[in-house]
């Protein structure tokens, strides 16, 4: 496959879908599923088919932009920084292509979770609209032998987004602009 970097960044608009349940269920850690089926416009990449497997980072939001109408501890309308599995799960071996953000929550936000990683457990958001940039590439997704050892993979992955978070390109901050206003209509 070509450089996973060479389709960066990937935008998408589109809705939140129910998967498996094992996110919460089996992990501890919750993805949105997004819905590749309609509804999706995409600026980089058109066919579904050739976007790139891989664990990235990015930005998303649910639902309405909002800076200052939404409760300050609502997940709704506000730009998050995303640990995000763009394949087909190895470790559980799935038939179908999943595109995935666990969006991680500021470490104020009272309903992280108080371990280093801070994975967080919003209120659920299945069917609202879903905004997503995905800026960077961390690693490929690998079979892991175990759950124990696939978490660990994922909370190292939301840390490492958490950091590169901080500092970024003014291409990268671009994006996470892009996504507190592109428009959800
Ligand atoms: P599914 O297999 O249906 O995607 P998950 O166990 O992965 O189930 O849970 C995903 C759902 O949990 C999301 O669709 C969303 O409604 C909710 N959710 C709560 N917190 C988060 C979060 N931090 N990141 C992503 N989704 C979250
Ligand atoms: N699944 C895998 O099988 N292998 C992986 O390497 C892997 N890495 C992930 C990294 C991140 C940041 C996230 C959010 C998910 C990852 N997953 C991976 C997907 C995980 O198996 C999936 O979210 C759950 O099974 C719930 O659908
Ligand atoms: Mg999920």
């Amino acid at each position: 496959m070509s450089n996973p970097s060479n389709h960066l960044p990937i935008r998408m608009i589109s809705h939140v879908v129910r998967g498996y349940g094992r996110g919460s269920k089996d992990l501890g850690i919750p993805t949105a599923n997004v819905n590749l089926e309609k509804g999706v416009l995409s600026c980089s990449i058109v066919d579904y088919d050739t976007l790139p497997t891989g664990i990235y980072w990015g930005f998303a939001r649910i639902g309405e932009s909002s800076n200052n109408g939404a409760e300050v501890d609502s997940v709704l309308g506000r730009v998050h920084t995303a640990a995000i599995s763009i394949g087909y799960n190895p470790t559980y071996n799935n038939k179908e292509k999943t595109v995935e953000p666990h969006l991680i929550a500021d470490p104020k936000h009272p309903k992280r979770h108080a371990s280093s990683t801070g994975e967080t457990q919003f209120q659920d958001f299945y069917e609202k609209k879903i905004v997503l940039s995905i800026v960077g590439y961390l690693r490929p997704e690998l079979p892991f032998e175990g759950l124990e050892k696939l978490v660990d993979a994922i909370k190292k992955d939301i840390i490492d987004s958490t950091e590169l978070a901080k500092s970024c390109p003014p291409s990268i901050e671009a994006e996470k602009h892009w996504v507190a206003d592109a428009s959800c209509l």
